[in-house]
């Protein structure tokens, strides 16, 4: 089996070895595709399953219907992947911008792996000056994206094996403005979706973003009633509007799982957990 289902369309997958060894998951990186483990996959694969992938609109995979993909997607999609091919628990191994995702799908969903390898990931890029941003934006645009992402690619690649740097480059000429674009912008964007606080902390939820948000795990607020949960006991909060630059404070005293959405962007999955843990 080739193909596996993922949020945005299908996932061209390849599975090979076979052994009672952990089984690894393997996500490559931006302006990648599973080609890049090849070199790997008959090592890894000599006691155990291995299985690569090509991510939403890298390599073989449908691109994302919008062209841009959030962390979160993109790790939804790992897990497909994993069930879809019979994993179990893997072992989930992220490359680059795959080690951003990989470490969204572990945190996510922390009991569907047995554990995580990051090779080489990519940082935390929030935050950057504007005039960085502003400049390495305007270095994307249509006409200069394939120019100036050879460039970036050319100065990594500077010591690389002839044949390495020829595969690399080739994937990358291969790979969509807007899929390679949206990998970058996803985590300049990137907003932690499950975060951990002990019993009796307060959570700040600032809003840095030029529109209005809110935050609440009311039910009765949620057109999905997934988007909403509170442990028992706990009083549902509700922030109200929360205008660009204001922040809200609620203390979570009660242990156990805050799922929590805004009233604005529910519908595009602006959807997030809140882990309570006890106090000691
Ligand atoms: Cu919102």
């Amino acid at each position: 089996m080739d193909w596996v289902d993922g949020g945005a369309g299908r996932l061209r997958v390849e599975k090979t070895g076979a052994g009672a060894g952990t089984p690894v998951l393997l996500v490559h990186g931006g302006g990648a595709d599973r080609s890049h483990w090849h070199a790997l996959l008959p090592l890894l694969a000599t006691d155990r399953t291995v299985v690569a992938y090509d991510q939403c609109g890298y390599g073989e995979s449908a691109p994302p219907r919008d062209g841009h993909r959030a962390l979160a997607e993109m790790a939804s999609d790992v897990v497909a992947v994993a069930s879809g091919t019979g994993l179990g628990s893997p072992v989930v191994v992220g490359h680059s911008y795959g080690g951003a995702v990989a470490a969204e799908a572990v945190a996510r969903f922390a009991d569907r792996f047995s554990g995580a390898v990051f090779l080489d990931p990519a940082g935390d890029v929030r935050g950057l000056p504007e005039e960085e941003l502003s400049a390495w934006r305007a270095s994307m645009a249509p006409e200069r994206f394939r120019a100036s992402s050879r460039a970036w690619f050319e100065r990594i690649l500077d010591d690389a094996r002839p044949e390495t740097r020829q595969h690399v480059l080739a994937t990358l000429g291969l790979t969509p403005r807007e899929t390679y674009v949206g990998s970058m912008e996803s985590m300049l964007r990137f907003d932690p979706t499950v975060i951990h606080v002990k019993a009796g902390e307060s959570v700040e939820f600032r809003n840095t973003a030029l529109i209005t948000h809110s935050v609440t795990d009311d039910p009765k607020l949620a057109t999905d009633a997934k988007d909403a949960a509170a442990p028992a006991g706990a009083t549902p909060f509700t922030s109200g509007d929360i205008p660009p630059g204001q922040i809200y404070t609620e203390k979570f005293t009660q242990p156990g799982t805050y799922t929590y959405f805004c009233t604005h962007h529910e519908g595009d999955g602006m959807v997030a957990q809140i882990i309570v843990d006890p106090a000691s």
